[in-house]
């Protein structure tokens, strides 16, 4: 006699199997499939283009004179028609502002002049919905002062939260010098409170929190988390290069702060650290994080970005932003030997962004373009072609893209950057001839990049019914998104069709780089081969006209974007002959 009990209970045992399996998948934290990303093979985040948005200068839209999250809302549309892929958005957390945001008093609270979770969230899915991934500024190397880590930490010796910041007790004499980036007086700050030094790597309102701690690190991978579960798809990690540090406290050599990257950037833990946030956040969460800072060797930044290592998935260097700190601006032999250098360097393995201007920065077009009512158009165009052409994730910020221009300070008392303040104070305890102190600033200072956006030719450039936070460039009136948009020349619209050269193009994205006649002295030429394409990208850096001889030459059918209505070659002598800033990307078999 066959048991019934059982056989029901025998059937019973699959569903209570599946009933078992199931709430096991239910307890996994909820995370989106990642991309297909194997290993150094293709990624989401190689093949898009980055746009950063600093959010307290792109859309004000409640007068308050900063701009906010239901800004970014209103022009959802007007990223989406960029062909951009991806937005990188400056911190926007609760802070005292010292560093406009880059000091965080709360990294799960939002400053209310940006607007609420609520309007975090809307944003996020409204970028989501358009294709539009986002990716966050983590400020981790240091939190505000204001941090309730912090107020607790600076309050008493053996306060639980002490560990979490670097104290050096006021009893053991002064703490061997160590250069800060905003602080001329260096980066021991004295805190009577409990007769000790903090260390601040930046402003003395930043102090760099304790990453050998692993409360600390735990601390920050369950705030990366907070912000993954709300969707965000990746990490910007702000001036990480410095997070770890040789608690030893060594001396450092007379001068080291010239090269301070290398003294004090990439400390071995680090990695360990890196591994750890891979492991706890990055793969969990299939989620990409970006470098700033590569240290100061091709090593150090492969050392972060190789896929095998679990660490990090893409950094990004100075050494191409440092071309041009002076008016006197750079030279294209320098230009191409940095850039084909990085390449060679990252043929094979690891990813870079390519970038010439963020925050950081002032403007791209002053500093690698030309602002000349001339050549503005024709100039900034070929940057962004180039910007976009190259091997590794472009990275382009706000207003590059209808050629936003430096504005003019001429005098400090107009500066509210900390940085700039910082360097004043420097220049001037140094006995600097303060006139021509003023001249390099006013052309390489980070507030030249930092203008509200120009949307059109109203009373503060559409930007906001208020007063600005920082004033408007006046020159707002020719160079803005209406005048330019429906104009099919202008360098918004060449802009656009360039995003969408590079997602039809993969070569230029996988393809492999090769400099063409490296001499040239007005030409900057190279080739993208691979995924079935040979590319040719030609662009002229001089303000007057230049040919180059060729093997191939631009035709109707090969031609894939130029700059101009036309192109002027000589089938006879296989020249291609360039007007001033012409760029053109061609095929060819
Ligand atoms: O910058 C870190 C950094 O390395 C700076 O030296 C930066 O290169 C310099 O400001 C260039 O002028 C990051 C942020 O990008 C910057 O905006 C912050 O001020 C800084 O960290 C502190 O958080």
């Amino acid at each position: 006699m066959h048991n019934s009990l059982f056989t029901p209970m025998k059937n019973l045992l699959p569903i209570f199997l599946a009933f078992l399996f199931l709430n096991l998948i239910a307890c996994e934290p909820k995370k989106p499939a990642p991309e297909k990303d194997n290993l150094e093979g293709k990624a989401w985040w190689k093949e898009g283009v980055l746009y950063q948005i600093y959010p307290q200068s792109f859309k004000d839209t409640d007068g308050d004179g900063y701009g906010d999250f239901k800004g970014v809302i209103e022009k959802l549309d007007y990223l989406e028609s960029l062909g951009i892929t991806m937005v990188w958005m400056n911190p926007f957390f609760e802070s005292p502002m010292v560093d406009n945001g880059y000091d965080v008093s709360d990294y799960r609270g939002i400053n209310p002049r940006y607007g609420t979770m609520e309007d975090f969230q809307a944003m996020l899915d409204g970028m989501h919905a358009r294709g539009i991934k986002f990716v966050l500024d983590v400020v981790v190397n240091h939190s505000s002062d204001q941090h309730d880590w912090f107020l607790q930490s600076r309050s008493s010796r053996d306060n639980p939260y002490r560990d979490y910041y670097h104290w050096w007790p006021a009893e053991k004499g002064t703490p061997p010098y160590r250069h800060s980036l905003f602080d001329p007086e260096g980066a021991w700050e004295y805190d009577s409170l409990t007769n000790a030094f903090y260390l601040h790597t930046f402003a003395e309102q930043q102090p760099d929190l304790n990453w050998e701690n692993p409360k600390v690190r735990q601390e920050v991978y369950d705030i990366m988390k907070f912000w993954a579960e709300k969707g965000v798809d990746g990490f910007r990690m702000d001036a990480f290069q410095f997070a770890s540090k040789d608690t030893t406290w060594p001396e450092f050599p007379e001068g080291h702060e010239k090269d301070f990257i290398k003294w004090y950037g990439m400390r071995p833990q680090l990695h360990e650290y890196l591994k750890e946030m891979y492991a706890e956040v990055i793969e969990p969460y299939g989620v990409f994080a970006v470098a700033e800072g590569a240290g100061s060797t091709f090593q150090d930044a492969h050392d972060l970005v190789d896929a095998d290592r679990k660490e990090l998935q893409m950094a990004y260097h100075f050494e191409t932003v440092d071309l041009s700190r002076t008016p006197e601006g750079y030279d294209l032999a320098d230009f191409k030997n940095v850039f084909s250098k990085w390449d060679s360097a990252f043929a094979e393995k690891g990813w870079i962004s390519i970038f010439l201007s963020n925050h950081d920065n002032a403007r791209m077009v002053n500093r690698f373009a030309n602002p000349d009512p001339k050549f503005i158009t024709p100039s900034t165009q070929l940057i962004n072609t180039f910007l976009m052409s190259m091997r590794g994730t472009p990275f382009t910020y706000y207003g590059d893209e209808i050629g936003m221009t430096n504005i003019d300070m001429p005098t400090i008392e107009e500066y509210v950057d900390v940085e700039a303040l910082g360097k004043y104070q420097a220049a001037k305890s140094s006995g600097q001839d303060m006139e021509e102190f003023m001249q390099i600033l006013n052309y390489n200072s980070r507030e030249n990049g930092r203008t509200p956006m120009q949307w059109d030719a109203t009373l503060q450039a559409g930007f906001t019914t208020g007063t600005p936070w920082m004033r408007v460039n006046p020159n707002y009136t020719e160079i803005n998104v209406s005048a330019q948009d429906q104009d099919p020349t202008s360098i918004l619209n060449h802009f656009r069709k360039m995003t969408k050269v590079r997602k039809e193009n993969p070569a230029l994205v996988y393809g492999k780089y090769e400099l063409v006649q490296k001499e040239h002295p007005d030409i900057y030429a190279f080739t993208r081969k691979g995924e079935g394409q040979n590319l040719m990208v030609i662009l002229n850096f001089s303000k007057n006209s230049s040919s180059i001889k060729l093997d191939q030459l631009p035709t109707e059918s090969n031609l894939i974007i130029n700059n101009y209505s036309d192109v002027n070659v000589n089938d006879q002598d296989m020249s291609l002959n360039l007007k001033p800033y012409q760029a053109l990307i061609f095929s060819f078999d």
